[in-house]
């Protein structure tokens, strides 16, 4: 395996490199070293390479299914290329498809940014919980459009990802509060809409984002606060069609508290997912790079971008699509 490869992939589980859509991102890029760096001889030996760099990959992080999402829709065109048994075209391709997956990603962070912005009113105080580049899209093209009042942050514990936010923020002039997670029901009755990120969107509408968004939502809603989230296609998982469920990654307790805590409280477990699942009840809108749905509807949009992922991947999806014929 590549030292580069190996990097990134430690880099992601260590959450040196975070956030969905960034993960997502750099494990293309991965893929596209593995193409530009390959010594393979043969067609059979770069394939090789290519589905052990992609599996090193997938066993990072299980949550954001982004991560999937992009190395399967590299390996879908790599692997039609190498039908050709070119060993050059099957690595051209496989750069090309690295490469159109990054920037699509980047254009999608746009097109919600204006999407989003729209349901932003003159004068609104938004909520967001961690650290998203789509929700920060939405709020920043709100704010450059001068509907942005103020922003709400939570810091996000154990990893303090709000900070981050916290600073993208300020840094391009927007007035952001700080505020410890604890506080976001004291803080909701000041707030217009709330704006989070996804790192899946299950088939029913059910959001799995950063833990403590549920409880957010869920006072949004008793607050009457429109609760957004700000979600690329590749963030639909195509596999909860098929009934499979969303694992919720659970991290090392050394993030809650220290190792001497940890040995002084033998009998103490700590508990630490990384993330939560909000049901759909609680979500007025999904903001996607292809347009506004409401969770109910997301199947629609989910059905139409992983036709073809089902198809490939899960073969008694396909057993089912013949039948249906
Ligand atoms: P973007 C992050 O996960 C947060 O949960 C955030 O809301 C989500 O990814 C989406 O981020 P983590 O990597 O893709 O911090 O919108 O565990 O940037």
């Amino acid at each position: 395996m590549l030292p580069e490869v190996e990097k990134i992939a430690d880099d992601i589980r260590t959450m040196r490199i975070r956030g969905a859509a960034r993960i997502a991102r750099t494990a293309a890029e991965a893929l596209r070293i593995v193409a530009e760096k390959s010594e393979a001889k043969t067609l059979d030996g770069f394939m090789k390479e290519i589905n052990q760099a992609a599996h090193l990959l997938l066993s990072t992080r299980p949550t954001a299914v982004s991560l999937p999402n992009a190395v399967n829709y590299v390996l879908s065109r790599v692997r039609k290329a190498a039908e050709s048994g070119s060993l050059k075209e099957t690595r051209w391709e496989t750069i090309r498809a690295a490469n159109d997956f990054i920037e699509s990603s980047l254009r999608a962070l746009d097109i919600i940014g204006e999407l989003g912005a729209r349901r932003i009113k003159h004068g609104d105080v938004v909520m967001t919980h961690c650290n998203s580049s789509a929700a920060i899209s939405v709020i920043l093209k709100a704010a450059e459009q001068g509907k942005v009042e103020e922003v709400y942050a939570t810091e996000t514990r154990p990893r303090f990802q709000g900070r981050l936010t916290a600073r993208q923020l300020a840094e391009k002039g927007v007035k952001v509060n700080l505020i410890v997670d604890s506080a976001a029901r004291y803080f909701m009755n000041e707030v217009d809409r709330v704006v989070v990120g996804a790192d899946a969107v299950a088939v029913n509408g059910a959001v799995v984002n950063k833990v403590g968004t549920s409880m957010i939502a869920l006072a949004a809603h008793e607050a009457r606060v429109r609760f957004y989230v700000a979600a690329e296609t590749y963030k639909l998982s195509p596999s909860t069609i098929l009934g499979e469920l969303i694992e919720i990654e659970e991290r090392p307790a050394t993030e809650v508290v220290d190792e001497e805590f940890l040995r002084k409280y033998p009998n103490i477990r700590v508990r630490n997912p990384a993330f939560d699942i909000t049901p759909p009840e609680y979500i007025d809108l999904i903001i996607t790079n292809k347009g506004v749905y409401p969770p109910q509807a997301i199947a629609m949009l989910m059905r139409e971008e992983f036709e073809w992922i089902l198809e490939e991947l899960y073969p008694e999806y396909r057993v089912r699509l013949v039948e249906e014929e």
